[in-house]
């Protein structure tokens, strides 16, 4: 793991209807992520909030080709491309805070210019596969996954220039239990490994993390971890959108930090989809800081 690590807070809560996840960085900023991360010896800049601008009326109310506010969401993830970018170039870590998830589109183009094999751990109730074609929502935070593997509307998977930004292959889904029908069509047709809780019940977290570990590592330069706070239960993590009975829980979650943290793979990670209007006293940010203690190497004893 690098010395310093980069905070970039994402305050964008367009790509979904509920409000109040924009205000996700801050929460995480009061959980005390700055003295926690200080505390494990890195050094830390807060390099603060990426500008979100508000999507117009009329852009609002018309989500044209079932991509609600795409013009805001794509030009939000094109500014924070480029200070992932930024970061990694100065010798830095990149730690994103969320605002929901469509920001994964951003912190992935920045990323993956620097990888050639750019792995990913999707951490998720959900798949974020969908595309405007298969969406039942419209909602940008169902799709980014897809649109990094390079499916979906031009004005996302050409941002940075490039596309795709993963490869299918690279990819590593833990903890889904919500997948749309084109999802699990798409997860088949490209042969995206998925543990889903079916998956984690049987074999354990521990295998589970072993395995994505072992199979990261044989194919990968560098691994992104995408975690959405709604990967864990909501008994856990009640701060979130779209709350999925049947989650992770709070201390498995730990486990695959901390396994994480012991494999030395991770090279870039975000945590999204914090909404501090529906948490129970902040408590999701709170669980949220406690795991990137555990991801960047926080022991017990
Ligand atoms: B999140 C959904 F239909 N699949 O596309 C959709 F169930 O980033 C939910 O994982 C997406 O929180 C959830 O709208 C996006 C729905
Ligand atoms: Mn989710
Ligand atoms: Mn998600
Ligand atoms: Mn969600």
């Amino acid at each position: 793991m690098k010395e310093r690590i980069s905070i970039i807070g994402v305050p964008m809560d367009l790509g979904q209807m509920r409000r109040g996840v924009d205000m996700g960085p801050s929460a995480i900023r009061y959980a005390g992520v700055v003295e926690r991360l200080e505390g494990l010896h890195y050094e830390i800049e807060d390099k603060g909030d990426i500008k979100i601008g508000r999507p117009n009326r009329e852009e609002e109310s018309s989500s044209s080709n079932n991509l609600r506010n795409l013009k805001a969401v794509s030009e939000g993830n094109l500014k924070l491309s480029e200070q992932v970018d930024e970061v990694i170039q100065s010798g830095s870590f990149p730690l994103v805070l969320g605002g929901d998830h469509s920001i994964a589109i951003g912190t992935l183009a920045g990323v993956s210019k620097h990888y050639k094999e750019l792995g990913v751990i999707w951490y998720d109730a959900h798949g974020d596969l969908n595309t405007g074609d298969t969406s039942p929502s419209g909602n940008i935070h169902g799709m980014p996954l897809a649109v990094s593997i390079g499916l979906g509307d031009e004005t996302l998977t050409k941002i940075g220039g490039y596309t795709p930004k993963v490869k299918p292959e690279n990819i590593v889904i833990i903890g889904a239990r919500s997948l749309d029908e084109g999802e699990k069509e798409l997860i088949k047709e490209k042969g995206i490994k998925v543990y889903t809780m079916h998956e984690i019940d049987r074999l354990g977290m521990t295998k589970v993390m072993e395995e994505t570990i072992h199979y990261l590592k044989e194919r990968t330069d560098g691994v992104h971890l995408s975690l959405d706070l709604d990967g864990l239960d909501p008994h856990d993590a009640p701060g979130v959108g779209t709350p999925v009975i049947g989650g992770i829980s709070y201390r498995e979650s730990h486990l695959a930090m901390e396994m994480l943290a012991e494999s030395d793979i991770i090279t870039s990670a975000e945590f999204v989809e914090v909404n501090p209007i529906l948490d129970e006293k902040n408590k999701t940010a709170t669980v949220a800081v406690a795991l990137m203690g555990s991801l960047f190497g926080e022991k017990l004893l």
